[in-house]
């Protein structure tokens, strides 16, 4: 029984019917179903989304899946449409953190256990798998999960089977998890419980671990997490090439040697130096920056430097517009300024793209994260604009602006096509709720002042007319890259195909598309809360290529390129990417191609040679 959202409007999308034909933004045709607060990019665009479970504090569940909280959504970039499934949890998983694993699988640590009293009891579905509408305690009726390390195995199209088996030996809500170089977990903080800052006695959990398990132990203390604290959550993480874990929290930052044992004294820590004091509130949530490892080129030594950018000033609640990098495998590394974001923002999304670019979307003005659905947000002056940073030639520049509002619990991925979605929001009613976008003030007042406000949008409001809070809708970026000339066409790569570390490997062009002059790799992504520690963009070498074959050597390990699906792209001479063609990079025996040395040369050897190749690689 949920007939009160018969009153209640969820924002619909416009519709929309052929590829897009100019640059910009457009909003896709349907709605998430879920509320993506989680995305984790799937091969053949379908986007696995995870949201809050909806009894508080509107006071009643998602119509679209009824409390079950996760979704495959397919996604058709040419069409511009979205279509989602149900794919039901039993353990709350808000709050995650995520990486895409070694073969493909999706890990979500941790989660919520706010509003989640009782145990889980398969007798409270109806007959048709349906919860009961929220109780007034709020239960959402999924398990507390904030223990639960969570495997996702995708199946075909909307199929996908969860094992939420695995119980850690400490809660973690708002950790990092990376996925590193041999394909274990390192899943850095979270608290004990949904931390409030108002109540900061019991949730301290300052601790990272492996999975599976390193060293004996199941947890193992660290003193910059702990010193952080409560700026400790969803750390800024990453794996280097030289194997050990960067981390950052708040504004100290170390590298984790995860073959060393701690021991008693944190023998496999490295402290680096802390980003350098500026008007700037802790890099961390709630005043959350973004963060992601600049393009790394296989002729320049795959070097890695992070780079955090955003975030909030400390001496007023003004979004920043800084960025830092460093370079944390160099001796001497020390953080150095960027130049300033176009726009400044908090809760950003920056985004590898196919030609090593980054997308910078989403993100506010004014304020921090946190808070309800509704209208306990935080933050106020969406950023609409979209920039574009240039590694090579350090500089910013700003592109088309976006329709839709991405505040609190917002994403952004790279789909096969090299066009951009967004995702997220929980404020969708905000210039009903406030009037408009710039009303600010003191926090404390913003937040909890209610006066003036519409009341027909308070969240006790079931009867009220307001949109509901969670913005269901998806918007797509066609960058400028994709209407610059004909694209090249890769040969399809059957899914699943592993390409073996430090492999010279042979890939088919289809002469009628435009001939390739670049290759480039992206990982699979998986984001939350500006929070992004899979996508990464390396570019090989090109070792040959014709108008039919191109090739080009895999990374040589997993510290430089962590396992699981990788886009691989063809780029024209205009920078026109291919629509990416997916496989997995992990380990095996190398296997080599002979590199032609004048087109058409070679050529029955290599074709004998390819089909053997791709008959062992596919095993
Ligand atoms: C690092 O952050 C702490 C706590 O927020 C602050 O006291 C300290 O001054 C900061 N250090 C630098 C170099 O910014
Ligand atoms: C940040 O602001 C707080 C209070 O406004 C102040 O106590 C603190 O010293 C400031 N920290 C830095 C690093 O400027
Ligand atoms: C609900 O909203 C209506 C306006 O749509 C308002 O008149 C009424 O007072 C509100 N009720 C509550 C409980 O806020
Ligand atoms: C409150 O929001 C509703 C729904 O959008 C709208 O119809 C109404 O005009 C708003 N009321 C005020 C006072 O802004
Ligand atoms: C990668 O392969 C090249 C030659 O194909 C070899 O020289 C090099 O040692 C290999 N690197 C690793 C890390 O195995
Ligand atoms: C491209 O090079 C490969 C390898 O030498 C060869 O087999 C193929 O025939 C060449 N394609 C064209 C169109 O020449
Ligand atoms: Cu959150």
């Amino acid at each position: 029984m949920q007939l009160p959202l018969l009153a209640v409007a969820i924002a619909t999308a416009s519709t929309v019917s052929a590829a897009a034909s100019a640059p910009g933004w457009r909003i896709m045709n349907g709605i998430t179903g879920s509320f993506c607060v989680h995305n984790a990019l799937l091969p053949g665009n379908r986007l696995m989304c995870i949201e809050r479970p909806h009894t508080h504090p509107y006071p009643y569940l998602n119509p679209n899946t009824n409390g079950r909280t996760s979704v495959i959504i397919q996604i058709d970039p040419d069409a511009g449409t979205i279509d989602p499934k149900v794919n039901a949890l039993s353990y709350n998983a808000f709050c995650a953190g995520h990486s895409q694993g070694a073969n493909g699988e999706i890990w979500v640590v941790g989660g919520d256990r706010q509003f989640s009293t009782t145990s889980f009891d398969a007798s409270i579905y109806d007959a048709n798998g349906n919860p009961p509408t929220g109780d007034p305690a709020g239960n959402t009726f999924l398990n507390p999960g904030i223990d639960r390390i969570r495997k996702f195995t995708p199946g075909d199209g909307a199929a996908g089977t969860w094992d939420e088996s695995v119980q850690m030996s400490s809660g973690r809500w708002y950790p990092t998890v990376v996925t590193m170089y041999d394909g274990d977990l390192f899943i850095a903080s979270g608290s004990l419980k949904n931390l409030v800052f108002e109540d900061l006695t019991v949730t301290n959990n300052p601790t990272y671990e492996f999975y599976p398990q390193r060293f004996g132990k199941a947890e193992f203390t660290n003193e910059i997490i702990r010193w952080a604290f409560p700026h400790n959550l969803y750390p800024v993480a990453f794996q280097l090439p030289s194997g050990k874990i960067f981390m950052m929290v708040s504004n100290r930052t170390a590298t984790i040697d995860p073959t060393i044992d701690p021991g008693n004294n944190e023998a496999n820590v490295n402290e680096l130096r802390n980003v350098p004091a500026i008007d700037h509130a802790p890099w961390i949530y709630p005043h959350t920056p973004t963060s992601f490892l600049m393009p790394m080129y296989e002729k320049t030594g795959y070097v890695a430097e992070v780079v955090i950018c955003g975030g909030s000033k400390n001496t007023t609640f003004m979004a920043s517009s800084d960025c830092f990098s460093i370079q944390p495998d160099n001796p001497l590394a020390d953080w150095k300024a960027l130049p300033n974001m176009p726009n400044a923002r908090l809760m950003p999304e920056a985004t590898l793209l196919p030609d090593g670019t980054v997308l910078f979307t989403n993100g506010m003005g004014w304020g921090q994260a946190g808070g309800d659905a509704g209208q306990t947000q935080y933050a106020a002056r969406p950023v609409f604009a979209t920039d574009l940073y240039d590694p090579v030639a350090n500089k910013w520049s700003t592109v088309e602006s976006a329709k839709i509002m991405r505040s609190y619990h917002n994403g952004a991925v790279l789909l096969s096509d090299g066009s951009v979605i967004t995702t997220g929001n929980e404020m969708a009613n905000y210039l009903e709720f406030w009037g408009n976008y710039d009303a600010i003030g003191p926090l404390a007042s913003f937040v909890n002042d209610q006066n003036g406000k519409n009341a027909s949008c308070f969240p006790s409001n079931i009867t009220g007319v307001c949109t509901l809070p969670w913005e269901m809708r998806v918007e797509q970026y066609s960058p400028q890259y994709l209407f610059n000339g004909p694209r090249p066409v890769l040969a399809s790569i059957s899914s699943g195909t592993k390409f073996t570390y430090n492999s010279t490997v042979g890939i088919s062009l289809d002469p009628k598309g435009a001939p390739v002059t670049r290759i480039t790799l992206i990982r699979y992504t998986t984001t939350t809360h500006s929070t992004n520690t899979d996508q990464r963009f390396i570019e090989p070498v090109l070792l040959f290529v014709n108008s039919t074959y191109a090739v080009f050597r895999i990374p040589p390990n997993g510290k430089i390129a962590p396992p699981g699906n990788w886009h691989i792209f063809g780029l024209s001479k205009d920078g026109v990417p291919s629509v990416s063609q997916a496989v997995l990079f992990g380990s095996g025996p190398a296997t080599s191609v002979p590199i032609p040395t004048t087109s058409g040369a070679l050529e029955k050897s290599v074709a004998l040679f390819m089909a053997v190749l791709v008959a062992t690689l596919a095993l």
